[in-house]
This record gives C-alpha cells, sequence and structure tokens, in this order.
C-alpha cells in the first residue's frame, strides 16, 4: 500500500480549510444583499410629488404644510405598509434645528375632497415625529400598519412650524429611494428630492399708515371706496390689505400690493355703510400687523361727494 506523505496531507488539509473559510467568508459579506426585495405594494404611477407652490415659500409659527405627496397602491398580495422615512434638510445652511419644527407626520387623503385640506385628511395614527431629527432619516411608522388596496391612496408628508421658531431658518423635505418598507420588510418608493424649500417667517408687516390712504365718498347709490393716496405706498409690495369695518371683524374687502408706490385697486367699503374702516396688512406667510383706524367717511349726508 501505497502511504501518502505526511507533507502532502497537511498540504491538502490546509488547501480544504481555506476554501472553507473563503466560503464562509463570501457568504457572510453576500448575505445582507439578499433583503432588497420589492414590495407587493407600489406606486400609483408616478413617483412622489412636491407640494410647494414656489422655490420658496414662507411660513409663519404653528404654519401646517404639506411639502410632498405620493400616491400607493397593492399590485398583488397583501403586504400592510409598514412605515414611511423621510429626511429633512437645511438647504440654506440657515441654522435650522429640529426645535424650529414642532412635527414631521403621515396624513392620508381622506377623499372627502381633492388634495389636502389641515381639517380633513388627519394623520396616519402613530406616523408622527415631535422635533424631527435633521439632516438624518426620520422614520414614521404608523400604530397599525397601513392595508393597502387595489384602489389608489394618497399620502402627504405634512411639517408643523413649531410655536417659537427663529425666523429665516429654511428646511427642505425628500423621500430617498425606497423610502416605504411594508410588513415583510420589502421596500417601495422612488426618490424624490427636495427642489423647493419652506422658510420661517415669523416678522409682522409694520403697521400701515393710514395718512397714506383715503376714502373716496360718493354719492348713496355709488359705493364709497378707499385706496392709497396717489404717489405714497399702502405698504409693502406683495403683503395684503384687508379692510375690516370698525369691529374689525367684518371683512369688506382685501388686495395684494403691488408696484412701486405699492398701491392697490380702490376696495369698496359699501354705499354709505361704514363711516370708519380698519387696515391690516397681511405678509405671504400669513403674519398680520395691528390694524388701523380710517375715519371721516360720512354717511349720514344725503348728498356728500367730498374726498376725506
Ligand atoms: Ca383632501
Ligand atoms: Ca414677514
Ligand atoms: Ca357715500
Amino acid at each position: 500500500m501505497k502511504a501518502i506523505s505526511k507533507r502532502s496531507f497537511i498540504k491538502t488539509m490546509f488547501s480544504s480549510t481555506l476554501v472553507i473559510v473563503f466560503l464562509f467568508v463570501a457568504g457572510f459579506f453576500s448575505t445582507p444583499v439578499a433583503h432588497a426585495v420589492a414590495s407587493t405594494i407600489e406606486e400609483g404611477g408616478s413617483a412622489p410629488e412636491e407640494l410647494l407652490s414656489s422655490a420658496t415659500v414662507p411660513a409663519k409659527a404653528g404654519a401646517v404644510i404639506p411639502t410632498t405627496a405620493f400616491i400607493l397602491r397593492q399590485s398583488s398580495g397583501s403586504a400592510t405598509l409598514k412605515s414611511i422615512t423621510v429626511v429633512i434638510s437645511d438647504p440654506n445652511a440657515s441654522g435650522l434645528v429640529n426645535t424650529d419644527i414642532a412635527s414631521v407626520s403621515l396624513r392620508k387623503e381622506s377623499l372627502t375632497t381633492s388634495n389636502f385640506q389641515v381639517a380633513e385628511d388627519l394623520v396616519v395614527a402613530g406616523a408622527s415625529v415631535n422635533t424631527p431629527t435633521i439632516g438624518e432619516p426620520v422614520t414614521l411608522t404608523p400604530t397599525t400598519p397601513e392595508a393597502i388596496g387595489a384602489d389608489i391612496v394618497k399620502y402627504y408628508i405634512v411639517i408643523t412650524i413649531a410655536a417659537s421658531p427663529t425666523s429665516g431658518h429654511s428646511l427642505a423635505v425628500s423621500l430617498g429611494a425606497n423610502y416605504g418598507i411594508d410588513n415583510g420588510d420589502n421596500t417601495v418608493g422612488t426618490e424624490s428630492p427636495a427642489t423647493k424649500k419652506v422658510t420661517i417667517d415669523t416678522a409682522p408687516p409694520s403697521n400701515p399708515t393710514g395718512s397714506n390712504y383715503r376714502i373716496s365718498q360718493n354719492n348713496p347709490g355709488a359705493v364709497d371706496l378707499i385706496m392709497v393716496k396717489p404717489g405714497l405706498s399702502g405698504g409693502t409690495a406683495g403683503d395684503t390689505v384687508k379692510i375690516y369695518a370698525a369691529n374689525g371683524t367684518t371683512l369688506l374687502g382685501s388686495a395684494v400690493l403691488g408696484g412701486s408706490p405699492a398701491q392697490f385697486d380702490p376696495i369698496s367699503i359699501g354705499d354709505n355703510a361704514n363711516a370708519s374702516v380698519k387696515l391690516e396688512l397681511v405678509d405671504p406667510a400669513g403674519n398680520a400687523s395691528e390694524q388701523v383706524a380710517i375715519s371721516g367717511n360720512d354717511i349720514v349726508a344725503s348728498n356728500a361727494y367730498a374726498t376725506a
């Protein structure tokens, strides 16, 4: 019998061990890759949609702003939606901090009225995070995984600005690829990087200068009008002037200030109906000035045509 040399035996064993170690290491490193499986939940025809109406949308303290919408449906099977992950960033390096944001939440279209309504399209229970981390994934997890049927369902990512945020800080909301995870840890979602942003504005407009306004009185039968005096400014272009009755709550009319000096088309204050009115300026974020009274409209005289 021909003996296998001791040296040859050791050499063979060493080679076999190397192969086993190699297979083990290869298997170890390939294991995580096996996890990336598409969910049976799919997007309803298109990638997520940015909802901000312009490149920069101003928002006041406490504002509730839908930034992004996405649509899901069940292609087959019965997977439920376990979570959605978003990233809130500071696109201007404005100094955004998590306490500028009260919450980020997942809301669901109620189908009562199309598009987003704050009082109708409510938060999916549990899927809200207060003072969310900036610049890292934030996961919104419904208390009960969402059942997704064959019919499309629309969801909204909604930011609520804090009660006392810092004016001038900006934020943007992005969805990464595979932003949705189902109950089997399979993924769904097309990447949707933010191209628009929200900028916090907590500063109200300066109070209107009453002496820059005038009331044009007309004979009964024709309405009296309020306007800005020629050559003077009613406030900042882009702000809205609101004309209230003397009670400060009955809105008679409003207009956006435009041009230079900033003016607006004359607004009716009724036919001998308001001896005085109150003016208020509102900026695009919704911050309001104090109300300033303008008086001197003669509502008694039957033939008044003087100009106050
Ligand atoms: Ca709606
Ligand atoms: Ca402002
Ligand atoms: Ca009149």
